[in-house]
């Protein structure tokens, strides 16, 4: 089974690992450079069934980074959490501290505020559509890229990424899924996902879902088939106070992976909405919580 891939990696970090102190303080075992592939071409996508995984959020998110907008706000109006934590932080080690929930009800509520306090810096999606190069709006690097891939197919060239060098201090989080790069053969579209830093519990299941969704969209709007997804990991690592979901998952047997449609074919890659994703054959084991480490 594909998912075994990921399950490999997580019991070979945890049991193998380079056990080391990181930046947020918890802790965390390491491998270095691994490889994963995904076949995507029966429709299936990597969705991880040894724990459920809230889908619908990775959707958002993407359809988020691809509007180029880098505020929290938006997310949060969707019921999407899981970028509060940061501006959160920041918010907190300045003022009196707010509760996630009353942070958020203010975001929602004051948009002076959301303004404030709710944007992440120069990340993915402003990097994405607006990386600047002097000109009002920048480079929109998924526009250039879907032209790239219309125009000249066979081109080695086929990249966008988020590293903007220049920016690094000024982002939240410096991009941890990095670079993308596409290659088109025989009428199909594989792809590949270059990651930084990799959370294995908590992460890679939005990252690599993301990255699939990301072919699928592609491949339609270029009317390709998709083919195959390739992740690379550099540092991949299991935070130390995930040893319950480590042990909770990897006792797990994986299921079939389900399958996406996309349900309507949008004008723009830039105008899907979270409606048009559409699974079948979901059937995960329970959801389990576990701490993100800010
Ligand atoms: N920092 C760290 N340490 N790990 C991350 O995976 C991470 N991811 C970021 C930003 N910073 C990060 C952005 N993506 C969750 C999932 C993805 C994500 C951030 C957080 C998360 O907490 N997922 C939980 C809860 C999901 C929910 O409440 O909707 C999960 O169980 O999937
Ligand atoms: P770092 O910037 O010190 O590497 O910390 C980023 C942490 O967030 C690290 O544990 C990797 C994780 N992460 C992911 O795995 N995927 C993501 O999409 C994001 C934003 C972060």
């Amino acid at each position: 089974h594909p998912e075994a891939q990921y399950l490999s990696l997580m019991r070979r970090a945890w049991e193998t690992g380079v056990e080391r102190s990181d930046r947020t303080g918890t802790g965390t075992r390491a491998l270095f450079g691994e490889v994963m592939r995904f076949d995507l071409s029966d429709g299936s996508v990597p969705l991880l069934t040894t724990k459920k995984i809230f889908w619908k959020s990775a959707v958002k998110e993407l359809i988020w980074f691809l509007s180029g907008d880098t505020n929290i706000r938006p997310l949060v109006a969707q019921g999407v959490h899981i970028w509060t934590d940061w501006p959160l932080a920041k918010y907190n080690a300045a003022n009196a501290p707010l509760s996630r929930d009353a942070f958020e009800a203010r975001i929602i509520e004051d948009a002076d505020f959301a303004a404030k306090w709710g944007d992440l810096g120069p990340v993915y999606g402003f990097q994405w559509r607006h990386w600047p190069d002097g000109s009002p709006d920048g480079v929109d690097q998924i526009a250039a890229l879907i032209a790239g891939i219309k125009a000249n197919p066979a081109s080695r060239r086929h990249i966008f990424t988020g590293w903007n060098v220049a920016q690094l201090d000024q982002m939240a989080l410096p991009p941890c899924h990095m670079t993308y790069q596409y290659f088109v053969a025989n009428g199909r579209l594989s792809g590949t996902l270059y990651q930084r830093s990799c959370d294995l519990g908590l992460g890679f299941p939005f990252n690599i879902f993301e990255a699939a969704l990301l072919i699928r969209m592609i491949a339609q709007h270029c009317d390709l088939e998709p083919g195959e997804l390739v992740w690379m990991g550099a540092d991949c690592h299991v935070y130390l106070d995930h040893a319950h979901l480590v042990e909770e998952q990897l006792s797990r047997a994986p299921r079939a992976f389900p399958k996406l449609a996309l349900t309507r074919r949008p004008e723009s890659i830039l105008d899907y909405r979270p409606e048009d994703f559409e699974l079948t054959g979901y059937d995960p084991h329970p959801h389990i919580a576990a701490p993100v480490s800010v």
